[in-house]
């Protein structure tokens, strides 16, 4: 197939499996073209089978607003016409399912190329329920020849809040587990508990700090924080409040995150909410097991006590004493490790998922 994929190039869950996604359908024969922005992190351009479309927002200096979804639109469908795509894959709905809804009028009068939205989380959580956005982030998804959802719990959501009775597919996100493994050994010295984000207040990274300053009560650990995002600076504060910034370091953006993962013991997850949690799948993978919340898609991920823990948000004695737990007990840990891996394997590997998306495309064109 030829595919078109959109998504927000730079850091965020939904643009890593977007990007992922396009790789592994290029290793699959498929012809991928991203149509984005800026090229996607995690992409190497020349990749066989990948191509990369650079939308390019001109700005006059009539425009408050670059009106980048027009943009996008034009480009969307110069690249469907050109290089004959089968159909456009956008992740996030905000503004791609827009951009491709036009993109499929304006080539309709050659041939209609269907659009598949990929619902992540915020877009239907957070931006999609704010009244500027709500009429038109319902009418792109009802528009959409094809939805998919990232966890039946996000699926839910968006039927309750937006009223939409399409039919959504879920298919999960998905971890390489070949890529994503355990070390073959860890670092001596001090336990390391990992948070990876964008340091959105939906991420409540501050908890991460407040669970490392409990944790230290009862036994010696350092935290390394990944990402970036506008809590960071509170957060670089609270650790200087609370006296443990020396057991902090903040990594920034990572690109390999495949590399930090397997060497911390615990992966730190406090989310508001979390649609699927990625970063908590991916510390499966690498037997890191998570200490999350009880929110959104995780506990479709997690099973608590089993693979991982689950607490209340905001409970950060609890989600501390988990991580005591996991780092004072080797048996423990290696148990819950073991079993975080064999989820990660056994239900979200690529080769379980990506078949899921293929079968996914091949239904909606087969319904054109
Ligand atoms: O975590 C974010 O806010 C970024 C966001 C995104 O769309 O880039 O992540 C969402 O999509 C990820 C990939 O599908 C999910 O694993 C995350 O759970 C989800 N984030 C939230 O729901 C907060």
């Amino acid at each position: 197939m030829r595919i078109g994929i959109t998504c927000y190039p730079t850091y965020g869950g939904s643009g890593i499996v977007a990007t992922e996604l396009g790789l592994e359908l290029a290793n699959r024969g498929h012809e991928v073209h991203f149509i984005t922005y800026a090229n996607p992190i995690r992409l190497d351009p020349g990749t066989k089978h990948i191509h990369y479309h650079e939308v390019e927002v001109s700005n006059y200096p009539l425009f408050q607003y670059p009106p980048y979804c027009l943009a996008l639109a034009s480009r969307m469908s110069e690249v469907a016409e050109a290089q004959q795509l089968d159909l456009l894959h956008v992740h996030y709905a905000i503004p791609h399912s827009i951009a491709a809804m036009l993109a499929r009028q304006m080539m309709a009068p050659i041939r209609r190329v269907p659009f598949i939205t990929t619902l992540h989380g915020t877009d239907i959580t957070l931006v999609g329920v704010d009244p500027s956005y709500f009429p038109i982030t319902k009418f792109s998804i009802e528009q959409s020849d094809g939805i998919t959802s990232i966890s039946q719990s996000l699926k839910q959501e968006t039927v309750e809040v937006f009223g939409i009775k399409n039919e959504i597919r879920v298919i999960n996100n998905f971890v390489n587990c070949r890529l994503y493994k355990p070390a073959e050994e860890r670092e001596a010295g001090e336990k390391v508990l990992l948070h990876i984000s964008n340091f959105r207040p939906v991420k409540r990274v501050n908890d991460c700090i407040r669970i490392l300053h409990e944790v230290r009560k009862h036994t010696p650990a350092r935290l390394w924080m990944a990402g970036d995002g506008p809590d960071r600076s509170p957060a670089e504060r609270l650790a200087r409040e609370l006296g443990v910034d020396q057991y902090v370091e903040f990594l920034g953006k990572q690109d390999h995150v495949e590399r930090l993962i397997p060497r911390a013991h615990v992966l730190l997850l406090p989310s508001e909410n979390e649609s699927f949690g990625l970063a908590a799948l991916e510390g499966m993978a690498c037997q890191v097991p998570p200490v999350a919340t009880r929110v959104g898609g995780l506990p479709e991920l997690v099973t608590h006590g089993v693979d991982g823990y689950l607490e209340a948000v905001g409970d950060i004695e609890a989600q501390a004493a988990r991580v005591v737990e996991l780092l004072t007990g080797d048996a423990l840990h290696a148990r819950i490790s073991s079993a975080a891996r064999n989820t990660a394997m056994t239900r979200f590997d690529t080769r379980l998922v990506i078949p899921q998306y293929i079968n996914y495309y091949e239904d909606i064109l087969a319904r054109q």
